[in-house]
C-alpha cells in the first residue's frame, strides 16, 4: 500500500495544550508521525511519497471562505495584538449571546470558530494544516486511480473540524475532502467510517444533512468523552440525510469484542448503503495504552479490525486522525493496513 506524508507536518509543533486546567506539552505531537514512519519502513508496507500541492480548492469544497481566512491570519493577527502565547480562545458565542458572523477583534474572532479550548494555534500551524489536506487528496487520487487502498498519513489530524470551527487538534476535515473529492470525481455514494476513539462530530457536520455520504463513527460514548456535545445514538441524519448517520457510542472500558460486534454493525450499513468507497477515519486511540481514551483494544485486534474492514471489498482511503499512545502508535496503525492487505 501507498502511504502520501508531508514533512510539514513538522511545521505544526504546538508547545501548550490546555488540559485539566494545566499547560501540558500537547498529545498531539510530531513524533506521533515518526513511529508511524518507522514502523512502515520496519514492515515494508510500501512506498513513501509526497503530496501533489492542490492550492486550497479541496478544502474550499467543505469549509466556509471566511473559516479558511481566519486559519490562514490567526497567528498573524495574535502576534500583532501583543500577546507572547500560543492562541487560545477565552471567550466563546455561548447560549445568552447569540449573534451573526465573527467579532473583528482576534479575541473574539477566536472564540467564534473554536469548538474547544485545548487546542493551542501556533505559527507553521496553518501551512501544515494545508500539507495534510495535500495528502488526503493526493492519496484520494491514488484510490481514484484503481488502487485497492491508500494510506494519507495526515497531520494535524481533521475529523473533529466543521464546516467553519477547528479544535480537538484538527482544523481541515481531512476524510471530508477526501471523501468529497470521491464524490466530485464520480462516485456516487461514499461512505465514512470514523474509528477514532472520539466521535467524528465535524464529518457529521459536514455531511449530516446529504444521503450521498453515509457517515458511520465509532466512539466513547459523549456521556463521558470529547467532544461531549455530539455523538449519540439518536443522532441519524437531518433532513435528507436522515438515515445516513450512524453513531456507534461505547461505554468507558470497552474491549475488543464488544468493539467489533458495533463494527460488523457499521459495515453491514456501509454494505446496504452499497457505497462506491470507502474512507476509513483511523485514529488508534482505541488502544488501551492511550493517554487520554478510555477503550482497552491489544495491538493485535488493530490488524484483526482491518482485515474486517477489507471483507467490504470497496475502494478503500485510510486517513490518519488520533492515537496517543506514541511509542506503539506505529505498530497499531500499520497492523490495520497489513491486517487490510492480508485479508
Ligand atoms: C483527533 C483527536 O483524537 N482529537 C482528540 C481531542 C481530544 N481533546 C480533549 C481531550 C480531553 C481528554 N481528557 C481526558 C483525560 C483523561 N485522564
Ligand atoms: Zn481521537
Amino acid at each position: 500500500m501507498r502511504t502520501i506524508h508531508s514533512e510539514k507536518h513538522r511545521l505544526r509543533a504546538p508547545q501548550t495544550e490546555l488540559s485539566g486546567g494545566r499547560l501540558v506539552r500537547p498529545f498531539e505531537c510530531p513524533e506521533r508521525v515518526e513511529h508511524i514512519l518507522a514502523s512502515i519502513a520496519q514492515t515494508g508496507l510500501g512506498p513513501v511519497e509526497p503530496p501533489v500541492a492542490h492550492g486550497l480548492g479541496p478544502a474550499r469544497a467543505i469549509h466556509a471562505p471566511d473559516y479558511l481566512d481566519f486559519l490562514a491570519t490567526v497567528w498573524e493577527r495574535w502576534t500583532a495584538a501583543g500577546y507572547e502565547g500560543e492562541a487560545l480562545p477565552t471567550v466563546w458565542p455561548s447560549r445568552r449571546m447569540g449573534r451573526k458572523g465573527a467579532p473583528k477583534a482576534i479575541d473574539g474572532a477566536i472564540g467564534w470558530y473554536a469548538l474547544a479550548g485545548e487546542t493551542a494555534i501556533c505559527g507553521g500551524t496553518w501551512e501544515a494544516a494545508q500539507a495534510a489536506a495535500d495528502v488526503a487528496a493526493t492519496a484520494t487520487d491514488i484510490v481514484l486511480g484503481g488502487a485497492r487502498a491508500a494510506f494519507a498519513l495526515c497531520r494535524p489530524p481533521g475529523h473533529h473540524a466543521a464546516q467553519d470551527m477547528y479544535g480537538g487538534y484538527c482544523f481541515i476535515n481531512n476524510a471530508a475532502v477526501a471523501a468529497q473529492r470521491m464524490r466530485d470525481a464520480g462516485a456516487a455514494r461514499v461512505a465514512v467510517l470514523d474509528v477514532d476513539f472520539h466521535h467524528g462530530n465535524g464529518t457529521q457536520a459536514i455531511f449530516e444533512d446529504r444521503a450521498d455520504v453515509l457517515f458511520l463513527s465509532l466512539h466513547g460514548d459523549p456521556a463521558h468523552e470529547f467532544p461531549h456535545f455530539l455523538g449519540g445514538a439518536d443522532e441519524t441524519g437531518v433532513g435528507a440525510g436522515e438515515g445516513f448517520t450512524a453513531n456507534y457510542p461505547l461505554p468507558p472500558g470497552t474491549g475488543y469484542a464488544a468493539w467489533a460486534e458495533a463494527l460488523e454493525a457499521a459495515l453491514a450499513r456501509v454494505a446496504a448503503f452499497g457505497a462506491d468507497a470507502l474512507v476509513v477515519s483511523l485514529g488508534v486511540d482505541t488502544f488501551k495504552g492511550d493517554p487520554i481514551s478510555s477503550f482497552r483494544l491489544e495491538s493485535a485486534d488493530f490488524a484483526d479490525y482491518g482485515a474486517r474492514i477489507a471483507r467490504l471489498g470497496l475502494p478503500t482511503l485510510f486517513v490518519m486522525e488520533g492515537g496517543y499512545a506514541v511509542a506503539e502508535i506505529g505498530v497499531n496503525v500499520v497492523n490495520v493496513l497489513t491486517g487490510f492487505e492480508g485479508a
